[in-house]
C-alpha cells in the first residue's frame, strides 16, 4: 500500500466512502471489449470498404488484417487493461479457408474466439454484421422492401443466434447478442411506416427460433441518424424501445446515437425501471456519431454514476463501441477500456446514499459536496487498483514498445 492511497483512502473515509469496497466491487465488473477497434471495422469475410453510415477515419500503421494479428492485439490489450473483461465480436469477424456468406456462419467459424476466450477465462458477445456488405440493398437489410434481402438477413441473425449460444455454452457466461441496422433514408422518405413494419416483422421471425434467454440476451440498438441516412433511420429510439418493451428482448443505448444536447446518462434511470437488463455501449461522439476514443470526460462519468448509485452493476451491461485510426489502436483500445473502469471507479467513489439525502434536504449543501467530490484523490485509488490487478501504470510504454516490436513490421 503506498502512501498516497492510505492518505486518498482517509480523505474518502472522511467523506464517507469505503475505498476497499469500491476497489472489491470494481474488480467483478465486466466490461466487454469491442473486436473491431484493431482492423478498423474491417472484418475477415468480405472485406467491404465500411457502410452503413458509419466511418473510421485515420490510417496510422499497422492495422490487423488477419486473425493471428488481431488476437496477438488483443492479447496485448488485456494483458494491459485491469478488471474482468469480455470479448465482443462481429459476424464479420468469422474465420474460413473459404468465403462463407453471412447467412451460412456457423459456430465452427468462431471457435479460434472460443478457443481465445478459454485461453483468458473470458466471456464472449456477439452481433450480426448487416453492413458492409453485397446484399444491403439502397442501405436497407431487415427493412427492405426485397423480400430476398429481408430473408437474407433474416437467416442471419438467427444464426447469429445459435452462434450466441454456442459462445454462452462454451465459456459458462451468457452471450449479449446486440442486433443494429443501418437501415435508413439519405432523403427524406415518402413512407416511414413500412420500413418500420418490415424491421418490426424480420425481428419477429428472428426471434422465433427457440434459445435460452438465460445463455442469449438480444439487445436491440437505436440509431438517430447516419452518414448518408441523415433524414431517417428505421430503427430509432422510439422504435427500438418499443420493440424491446414488446417482446421482452434488452434495448441497448449507444450514447453516439442521440441528438448532441440528448445525454444517454439521463435515460438509464428510466429504463432500469421498466427493463430487469438494459445494455450501453460507450463511446465519444464529437459533434456526431464520430466514435472516438472514450475518455474520463463528464458523460462517461456521469454514465458511471447512473449505474452505481441505482445498484445496477449487475443489471447493465457495458460495451466499448468506438474505432480510431489516426493513433496508435493499441493505445486507443486501452485507454478507452480503462477510461470507462476509472469512470466506474468514480462513481464507486462517490457518498451516494449522502448525497441522495441531501437532494431531498439541502440542495446547496449538495452542490459544494459534488463539486469537492470532483477534486477528490481518486487518481491514488486507481493506481493502488493497477497495482493489485498486475497491470503497468504506464501503459504507453509497453505499447510503444510493442508498436516497435509488432506493429511496425505489418
Ligand atoms: C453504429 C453502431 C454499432 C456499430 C458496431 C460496429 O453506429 O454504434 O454498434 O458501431 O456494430
Ligand atoms: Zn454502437
Amino acid at each position: 500500500m503506498t502512501n498516497a492511497y492510505k492518505l486518498a483512502k482517509e480523505t474518502y473515509l472522511k467523506l464517507g466512502v469505503d475505498t476497499e469496497k469500491a476497489l472489491k466491487t470494481l474488480k467483478n465488473v465486466s466490461i466487454s471489449c469491442h473486436c473491431w477497434q484493431g482492423d478498423d471495422v474491417v472484418g475477415f469475410d468480405s472485406k467491404e470498404a465500411l457502410s452503413g453510415g458509419i466511418q473510421v477515419t485515420g490510417n496510422y500503421p499497422g492495422r490487423a488484417t488477419n486473425p493471428e494479428q488481431l488476437f496477438e492485439d488483443i492479447e496485448k490489450v488485456l494483458s494491459l487493461v485491469p478488471g474482468k473483461k469480455k470479448l465482443n465480436v462481429h459476424a464479420c469477424y468469422s474465420i474460413s479457408d473459404s468465403y462463407v456468406e453471412r447467412n451460412a456462419i456457423e459456430p465452427k467459424h468462431f471457435k479460434a474466439f472460443v478457443d481465445f476466450a478459454k485461453k483468458h477465462g473470458i466471456g464472449l458477445d456477439f452481433n450480426p454484421t448487416c453492413f458492409s456488405h453485397y446484399m444491403v440493398k439502397d442501405n436497407l437489410t431487415l427493412s427492405s422492401p426485397i423480400k430476398e434481402v429481408r430473408d437474407y438477413w433474416i437467416e442471419h441473425c438467427k444464426r447469429s443466434i445459435k452462434i450466441s449460444e454456442y459462445f454462452a455454452e462454451e465459456t459458462g457466461e451468457p452471450c449479449v447478442m446486440n442486433i443494429w441496422i443501418p437501415d435508413g433514408y439519405k432523403d427524406i422518405p415518402a413512407d416511414r411506416i413500412s420500413p418500420r413494419r418490415r424491421f418490426k416483422e424480420s425481428l419477429d421471425e428472428i426471434l422465433s427460433i427457440p434459445y435460452d434467454k438465460k445463455k442469449v440476451y438480444v439487445t436491440l440498438e437505436s440509431k438517430v441518424f447516419g452518414i448518408g441516412l441523415e433524414s431517417y433511420t428505421v430503427g430509432n429510439a422510439e422504435f427500438c424501445l418499443s420493440y424491446s418493451d414488446y417482446k421482452g428482448i434488452t434495448p441497448l443505448l449507444d450514447n453516439g446515437h442521440y441528438h448532441p444536447t440528448e445525454m444517454v446518462s439521463d435515460k438509464i434511470s428510466s429504463l432500469l425501471l421498466f427493463n430487469e437488463k438494459i445494455a450501453l455501449h460507450v463511446t465519444r461522439p464529437v459533434r456526431w456519431d464520430s466514435d472516438h476514443v472514450v475518455l474520463f470526460d463528464d458523460e462517461t462519468k456521469e454514465i458511471a454514476k447512473e449505474i452505481v448509485r441505482n445498484d445496477a452493476l449487475d443489471r447493465v451491461f457495458v460495451a466499448t463501441d468506438y474505432f480510431d485510426a489516426s493513433i496508435n489502436r493499441i493505445s486507443a483500445w486501452v485507454t478507452g477500456l480503462r477510461n470507462v473502469q476509472k469512470a466506474l471507479l468514480f462513481a464507486l467513489l462517490q457518498p451516494n446514499d449522502k448525497l441522495k439525502e441531501l437532494q431531498d434536504t439541502d440542495l446547496t449543501s449538495l452542490m459544494v459536496l459534488q463539486e469537492e467530490l470532483k477534486t477528490a484523490p481518486i487518481g491514488a485509488v486507481w493506481e493502488e487498483y493497477l497495482k493489485r490487478e498486475n497491470v503497468e501504470q504506464d501503459y504507453l510504454a509497453k505499447v510503444k514498445e510493442y508498436e516497435k516490436e509488432v506493429l511496425s513490421k505489418r
